[in-house]
């Protein structure tokens, strides 16, 4: 099934200089970005994209990591989008990501992990939602 998954490459792949290398591994796994930019989270946005974790120990340092500096935020699209950029992308963990994923070419840590994608359906609709406004997406419906 066609979907739309978030992907945000995050401020330490930007502080490396990687984007242009996980955009290529994007590409070359077939996923389609269909609409990006590059911005700096406020730390409130990061606070309210986080907010499921906001309880969780980790929250203040990964709002502050979120915040650090520029992002690069797309839309990937493409057959079963959402588990495929997962897969891509690796484990949580850098530590503990196979070479050949994102976070195990170019994370480092949990916090650090180099990108970030939605976990399904639903969350993938209200992050790209977050970013993106409909009329950005050819064909989507209500930010879909
Ligand atoms: P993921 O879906 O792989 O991004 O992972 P989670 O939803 O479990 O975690 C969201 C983000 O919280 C991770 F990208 C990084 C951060 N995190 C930490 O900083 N420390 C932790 O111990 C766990 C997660």
């Amino acid at each position: 099934m066609k979907e739309r998954t978030l992907c945000i490459v995050k401020p330490d792949a930007m502080r490396k200089r990687v984007a242009g290398r996980i955009l290529a591994m994007i590409e070359e796994r077939g996923l389609v970005p269909v609409v990006a930019r590059i911005l700096t989270l406020a730390p409130g946005d990061a606070e309210r994209f986080y907010a499921v974790h906001r309880e969780r120990k980790f929250f203040p340092d990964l709002v502050r990591f979120m915040s650090s500096g520029p992002v690069l935020v797309a839309v990937l699209e493409g057959d079963e989008a959402i588990a495929r950029w997962r897969d891509l992308m690796g484990p949580t963990d850098a530590t503990k990501a196979p070479k050949g994923t994102i976070r195990g070419e170019f994370g480092t840590d949990v916090e650090k992990n180099a990108v970030h994608g939605s976990d399904a359906p639903e969350t993938a609709r209200a992050e790209i939602g977050f970013f993106f406004a409909s009329l950005e997406l050819p064909g989507a419906t209500a930010g879909v």
